[in-house]
């Protein structure tokens, strides 16, 4: 047996490492997927990575452009789609003004393809309007540890030191489903009886908890404040701590004091009790209490509200309060999703950022990068639209004509699917490129066909800031290009006429290092030559005899003067609450087997079987009030739209709440019903909860009969 291509999985953000090797079993993908050892996943994979090789050989695999004439979308050659994809670019843009055109990028993508996207949208295109799927993912935890800390590192840690924690608290995480190997990190934990979870579902992750906080759907921020609250209170707080590394040492106690279990338990549902057990749980593992470490993360169930920035602020204020930050085994961590998340949101493709995370309002950043881009400072584009905001300008009189999709599948993905539906449809442009013919690929007028993982060469960076390598094991199928082939093509065929896009993803991260220099998320030092020779690498690394940061905060953060700002917050209530006739909350969320919009792991057999379709998971007590049986069809009613699909009855669920996963396009997409209401920091929509009424199939027939 040969020694195969060791690389990492094309999911989520835990990269766990692979080796792969020549196919050996018919049916399953060009190559066999076998796990490597490796410090996030200790040789672990989940049944999506080890079933990852399928996706490469699906049959319906994209491998030539595809421009659509009379209405079908019909083969062409590569320069037929590049040069009429550019054309109607220039004719928009001599038309509308360059911001007619706009960029979507992804969180799946390479760091050299995000890097060259952001530079593509600012030099060739000269857009403000460039934003990615990110937003939609960890922003409002990105959001809120710039402001705390002045820097947005996914885990400050790498996550084996959860492994040494004697407490963890995940509020809004599933990471049994989601992220299946890192549980093994919780081990010493649970030993402990350390684990604590907050989700209105009783979920295989909150199934191993100590202490399940089941509460009531957006009601997080609330919980944190009584757990910081019962910390204060019962002298249970790191004053030194406190007074020494944070900017308001007194602020908290002005801002919890509201906040007794009493209180909180008539908001959240969680018994006072608990609430107490919980908070003196956390603080014994605390150093500064005698404690072997605690952690405290959040995954989406926390983060995507329209209150989702203040909810991390909170539970970043209860690790201040804790002397967390810094300390062995300790600290606050956003458990960053998609397998590029981390890279993704640093090198531009962010509406307001240049790469090494600099602000593209900052003169000083714009001439910096201005000046690796060889172009004049003047000629950048400003800040542009957030997710939400564009989609929802698109087509507009105002709003741009063109939009190009790489890496993401909004007309499943993006809440309140009307509008999106609406808004594509009114586009002149939509062009995708993408590995599948995926939801959205099949709107667009043109189609481009990417190369994935294990087709090409790159860099990831994962969950816990460490960069590491993607590489090739087999060559691209058809016709289909890396996503740096379509900014190059396109780029020297607009009236800019950059040169300045390398088809080499080892020359664009050379590119983006030199870009990245000096940054906050300064990568000048992480060259592949080391990532190959096996260093572990963590930005930021500025130079070449630097060795990485692989933990944050020991003496300061990244503020101006060193110090934490504890940022005061309150509890607010769920943009789309509850009301006489939608009595119950809609929370939606992911499937062990499904990864996002299911552009790719729905096209998985093994996968697809075991969780074909939508369904609604509902508590017996709302089954049986309503007198459906399991497996029985039920309509969802929102404010936004409805929809049918079978329940799934389980006493796992609080009986207010109905769970829906998110992964199923058409008629199984939940986003018809999602809020697109936004958190005013970090433009993240409420995809996690709004008000839904409930009704048996059989009754709506005989209302409309
Ligand atoms: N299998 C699988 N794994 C994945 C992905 C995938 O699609 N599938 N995607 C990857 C990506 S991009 C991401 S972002 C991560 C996401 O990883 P997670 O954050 O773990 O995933 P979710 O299922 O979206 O949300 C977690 C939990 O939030 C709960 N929840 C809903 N509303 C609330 C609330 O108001 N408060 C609290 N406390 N909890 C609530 C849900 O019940 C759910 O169990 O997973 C990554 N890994
Ligand atoms: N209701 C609800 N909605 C949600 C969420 C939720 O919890 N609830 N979660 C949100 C979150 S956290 C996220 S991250 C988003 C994710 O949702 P999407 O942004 O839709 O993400 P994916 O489904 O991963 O889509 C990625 C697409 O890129 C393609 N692709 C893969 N590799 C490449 C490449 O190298 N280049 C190009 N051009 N394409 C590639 C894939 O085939 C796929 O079609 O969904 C969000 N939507
Ligand atoms: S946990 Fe994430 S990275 Fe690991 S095998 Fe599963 S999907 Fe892939
Ligand atoms: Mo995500």
């Amino acid at each position: 047996m040969t020694a195969g291509v060791a690389t990492h999985c094309p999911y989520c953000a835990l990269q766990c490492a692979t080796t792969l090797h020549p196919a050996n079993q018919p049916g399953a993908g060009p190559v066999s997927v076998e796990p490597r050892d490796f410090p996030t996943n200790r040789g672990g994979l989940c049944q999506k990575g080890w079933t990852a090789a399928a996706v490469l050989d699906v049959p319906d695999r994209l491998t030539t452009p595809l421009i659509r004439k009379d209405g079908v979308l019909t083969p062409a050659s590569w320069t037929e789609a590049l040069d009429y994809v550019a054309e109607r670019i220039n004719a928009l843009q001599a038309e509308h003004g360059n911001d007619s055109v706009a960029v979507f990028g992804g969180g799946g993508l390479t760091n050299e393809k995000a890097y060259a996207l952001g530079k593509f949208a600012r030099v060739a295109l000269r857009t403000a309007n460039v934003d990615y799927n990110g937003r939609f993912c960890m922003s409002s935890a990105a959001a809120a540890t710039n402001r705390a800390f002045g820097i947005d590192r996914g885990l400050p840690f790498p996550l084996a030191d959860v492994g040494d924690a004697q407490a963890v608290l995940l509020v809004g995480s599933n990471l049994a489903e989601t992220m299946p190997p890192a549980v093994a990190h919780l081990a010493k934990a649970q030993e402990q009886g350390g684990v604590v979870v907050v989700d209105p579902r009783r979920t295989p992750t909150a199934a191993l908890a100590d202490v399940h906080l089941q509460a009531t759907p957006g009601t997080d921020l609330a919980l944190v404040l009584a757990l910081t609250h019962v910390v204060l209170q019962e002298g249970l707080a790191d004053q030194d701590y406190l007074q020494e590394r944070t900017d308001d040492p007194d602020g908290l106690h002005r801002s919890t004091a509201g906040w007794w279990p009493e209180r909180a338990e008539r908001v959240t549902g969680v018994p006072a009790a608990q609430i107490r057990q919980a908070a003196r749980l956390l603080a014994a593992a605390a150093p500064a209490n005698g404690g072997e470490g605690c952690v405290i993360m959040t995954g989406r169930g926390a983060e995507q509200h329209s209150k989702g920035t203040d909810t991390v602020t909170a539970c970043i204020n209860l690790a201040l309060a804790l002397g967390l930050p810094g300390r062995a085994n300790s600290g606050y961590g956003c458990i960053t999703g998609q397998g590029n998340g981390q890279g993704g949101r640093e090198h531009g493709q962010k509406a307001d950022q240049l790469p090494g995370y600099r602000k593209i309002d900052d003169p000083a950043a714009r001439e910096y990068v201005a000046n690796v881009w060889g172009v004049d400072p003047a000629d950048l584009p400003g800040p542009g639209k957030s997710a939400v905001e564009l989609i929802d300008a698109l087509g507009t009189p105002e709003g741009p004509k063109a939009l190009l999709v790489h890496g993401s599948n909004l007309i499943v993905s993006a809440p309140r699917l009307a509008s999106v539906r609406e808004r594509l449809a009114s586009l002149d442009l939509l062009v995708v490129a993408d590995v599948v013919p995926s939801e959205t690929a099949l709107l667009a007028d043109v189609v481009f066909p990417v190369t994935q993982w294990a087709e090409e060469e790159g860099t990831m960076t994962s969950l816990e800031g460490r960069v590491i390598r993607r590489r090739q094991a087999l060559r691209p199928p058809g016709d289909a290009r890396s996503d740096l082939a379509i900014f190059a093509g396109l780029a020297e065929r607009l009236p800019t006429r950059s040169d300045g896009f390398s088809l080499d993803p080892a020359e664009v991260f050379d590119e983006l290092r030199e870009a990245s220099k000096g940054g906050i998320a300064d990568y000048a030092g992480i060259s592949w030559d080391r990532l190959d020779a096996g260093e572990a690498l963590f930005w930021p690394c500025p130079a070449d005899d630097h060795p990485g940061t692989p933990r944050l905060f020991a003496d300061r953060f990244a503020t101006p003067d060193g110090k934490a700002r504890i940022v005061l917050v309150d509890h607010r209530a769920v943009a789309d609450d509850l009301r006489a006739d939608a009595p119950l909350y809609l929370v939606t969320g992911r499937l062990l087997q499904h990864y996002q919009s299911g552009a790719q792991t729905r096209r998985v057999a093994e996968l697809a079987s075991a969780e074909p379709e939508v369904f609604a998971e509902l508590h017996p007590r709302v089954a049986t009030r309503l007198g459906v049986p399991d497996g029985g069809e039920v309509e969802l009613r929102t404010a936004r739209g409805s929809m049918r699909l079978a329940a799934r009855v389980s006493s796992d669920v609080r009986p207010d709440t109905v769970f829906v996963p998110f992964h199923y396009g058409g008629a199984g997409a939940v986003n018809e019903l999602t809020n697109d209401a936004l958190d005013p920091v970090s433009r993240m929509p409420e995809f996690k909860v709004c008000a839904v009424e409930v009704l048996a199939v059989a009754n709506t027939r005989e209302v409309s009969a």
